[in-house]
């Protein structure tokens, strides 16, 4: 009576392979060429709960099984009509990179030499012929619990990853606005210039600055100022209709907007546009008894990049006319 890959050997009940841990099914190929040993190794895994059994009786018809029936580990003899059991190993390591399918080499070859080859080939584990039924149920319950190991392992790193997607996407987010902030501004910056560069094609940076903020917050307070940004915000990302044109939070109340393929006429149309959409922007703090006008202020520079172009200089370009237009009153944008 061979033993059972429930629990313990001893009850030999047969009827789960999965152990108590897991009772999902469970498949095996079997690849030997006498008839005989095979219909005994069949018979040995049906009784021990294996789910499902493949057989072949060569290497290729093994390789053949192993792509079209997906099992979940291989029993594999080594003298073969054909091509050997090595070489079937090989053949199935490298059909799956990255993935695990254990592979358990059962042989009537007991020299030390061929146990190193069988490893060396890709096997997990060598068994030597006549092998009694409770060892092979024994090893197969090993190389399960490491599948399953594995199996949670991979969901895990998976898990893992999506995470860290996550976070890299995070760390170049503006909470309060949920605009890109300074550092995910200032990369695409980066690779925007080099871009326009390549295409040499008009790149527009653009700095805006909301107008007596400091008043603003010290009126109503900085829940309300909070708020304000939010809407500047929400309105900034409507006038970037393009997919390429990025709103940033670049400071405190100043934000940037990278427009690609924008050459300096078309910035100060995208300026008046902003300029009229922050008209029709209802601000009403609690207790005001009128909407507040918000006003911006704007540094423009629009260039084709050259080899001297960088963000620090298009930053600061942008930045000496953002300053012009505080000085020379406000509510307005230069360039
Ligand atoms: P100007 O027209 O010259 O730009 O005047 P301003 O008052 O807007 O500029 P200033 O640089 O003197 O002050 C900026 C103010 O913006 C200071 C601060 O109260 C406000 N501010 C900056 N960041 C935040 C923020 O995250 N939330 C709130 N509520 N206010 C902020
Ligand atoms: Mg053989
Ligand atoms: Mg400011
Ligand atoms: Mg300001
Ligand atoms: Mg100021």
């Amino acid at each position: 009576q061979p033993p059972a890959l429930a629990s313990s050997a001893t009850e030999s009940s047969g009827a789960n392979f999965g152990s108590p841990e897991s009772s999902a099914p469970f498949s095996v190929l079997v690849v030997e060429d006498q008839a005989m040993m095979r219909a005994a190794l069949v018979a040995e895994l049906r009784q021990a709960g294996v789910t499902r059994v493949l057989e072949a009786e060569n290497g290729r018809a093994a390789l053949a099984l192993f792509s079209s029936g997906r099992p979940d580990l291989v029993l594999l003899d080594i003298r073969l009509p054909g091509e050997d059991g090595y070489w079937v190993a090989r053949q199935l390591r490298e059909a799956e990179p990255g993935e695990w399918t254990p592979i358990i080499f059962l042989s009537g070859l007991d020299n030390d030499l061929d146990v190193w080859r069988g490893i060396e080939a890709g096997g997990d584990d060598y068994l030597v012929k006549p092998v009694k039924p409770i060892v092979l149920v024994a090893k197969l319950r090993a190389m399960r619990r490491l599948l399953d190991m594995r199996r949670r392992l991979v969901t895990v790193s998976a898990e893992l990853h999506l995470a860290n997607q996550k976070l890299n996407e995070m760390v170049e987010l503006d909470a309060l606005t949920g605009l890109v902030n300074r550092r995910g501004m200032d990369r695409i910056l980066h690779a925007e210039i080099a871009a326009a560069r390549r295409e040499g094609k008009p790149l527009t940076l653009m700095l805006c600055d909301l107008d007596h903020f400091k008043q603003f917050n010290d009126t109503h307070g900085h829940v309300q100022g909070d708020e304000c940004l939010k809407q500047v915000g929400r309105l900034l990302r409507e006038v970037c209709v393009r997919p390429r044109d990025i709103a940033a939070r670049y400071g405190g109340e100043e934000f940037a907007l990278i427009l690609p393929n924008t050459p300096r006429s078309g910035s100060m149309t995208f300026a008046r546009a902003l300029g009229q959409m922050l008209k029709f922007l209802k601000i009403r703090p609690p207790g005001a008894t009128e909407d507040l006008q918000l006003t911006l202020s704007g540094g423009i520079t629009t260039c084709i990049p050259d080899e001297h172009t960088s963000a620090e200089s298009m930053l600061m370009r942008a930045d000496e006319a953002l300053y012009a237009a505080k000085t020379q009153g406000r509510n307005r944008f230069f360039s």
